[in-house]
């Protein structure tokens, strides 16, 4: 196969479009699924501030790049989570994007700001470190958008992201999650107004596109990832992929197109929300979910700095 539009030489073949782009292609094919997302869903407008929720990973870093040359307005933010080395690397591979691209990057540190880590609150409760860690991510991420004054916060979930989250609340028939897998949820009091522009891109578009921009981005997974059913589900849809071109787009357009509105009415109505005695959040109890986490967790690194301090 040739590039589509110039007949180069192609550094990527996608079977789902049944199409390869040379460099320069790729980059205008990605660039244009992201703008027709952000328009077809009605994501953000030109003249909005936009707050970019970085890892250090290809996909949060290429969505920056992409919104960048599409001349929007946009910050990052990484959030530092005290997952030993990772969150060095992370933090690290975000601001050399940030610096390149002369971008403002805002640092949010966990241990320093909440007093734990992601590691101390997985210690804290017994339960799997990505619902501790996405708690606390959530929390940092909505504080920063409203008191940055922006009017949305996006986050690089791609189609193969979506699709495996998607998959997921089928099997399991989590109507409520359902109702609300839109890749873009309207702000709430409290609450910014959030959007996933990449959900049209899969994960070797984005890594391709990196590759092709000069993006320097962690490659290492999350040390913590490992026993997510999410990484399941990837493996399961991508081998539906292999047989079945197209499959993953398929899946996740059809729920939106035909489903997402049907189950809109599955959502639960919020709870009244009250604020939270201790940081002022909306949540239906004294104390929000984020703090409690908190507290549980920060006995669990002062307990071990003081094992530290004993050696
Ligand atoms: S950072 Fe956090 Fe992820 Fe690591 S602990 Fe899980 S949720 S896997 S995107
Ligand atoms: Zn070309
Ligand atoms: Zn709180």
């Amino acid at each position: 196969m040739r590039c589509r539009v110039c007949r180069a030489d192609p550094v990527i073949e996608l079977r789902q479009h049944n199409a390869a782009f040379c460099p320069e292609h790729l980059l205008k094919f990605c660039r244009d699924q992201v703008a027709r997302t952000i328009d077809r869903f009605d994501m953000f407008q030109p003249d909005d501030r936009v707050l970019v929720a970085v890892s250090g990973g290809k996909d949060s870093l290429a969505l920056w790049d992409i919104l960048h040359e599409l001349g929007y307005e946009t910050e990052g933010l990484v959030i530092g989570l005290g997952i030993g080395d990772y969150s060095e690397a992370s933090t690290g591979a975000a601001q050399r994007f940030a610096n390149s691209a002369g971008l403002r990057l805002h640092h949010h540190d966990l241990a320093e700001e909440h007093g734990f880590t992601v590691p101390d609150a997985a210690a804290a409760t017994g339960r799997v470190p990505c619902s501790a860690c996405g708690l606390s991510k959530r929390h940092v991420i909505d504080r920063a958008a409203l008191d940055g004054g922006f009017d949305v916060v996006v986050t690089g979930h791609n189609l193969d992201d979506e699709a495996a989250v998607l998959f997921g609340n089928v099997v399991r028939w989590q109507t409520e999650y359902l109702a609300r897998q839109r890749p873009v949820l309207p702000a709430r009091p409290g609450f910014p107004r959030k959007a996933k522009p990449l959900v049209r891109v899969s994960e070797r578009e984005m890594a391709a596109y990196c590759l092709v921009r000069g993006i320097d981005y962690i490659v290492e997974e999350c040390p913590m990832a490992p026993g997510n059913k999410h990484l399941e589900y990837k493996a399961v849809l991508n081998d539906l992929e292999v047989r079945s071109p197209g499959a993953k787009q398929a899946f996740y357009f059809g729920f939106q197109e035909r489903a997402a509105e049907h189950l809109a009415g599955a959502a639960a109505d919020d709870p009244a929300l009250g604020s939270c005695r201790d940081c002022g959040s909306p949540t239906p109890n004294e104390i929000c979910s984020f703090c409690r986490l908190a507290s549980r967790a920060s006995v669990e690194l002062t307990g071990r700095l003081a094992e530290a301090v004993a050696e």
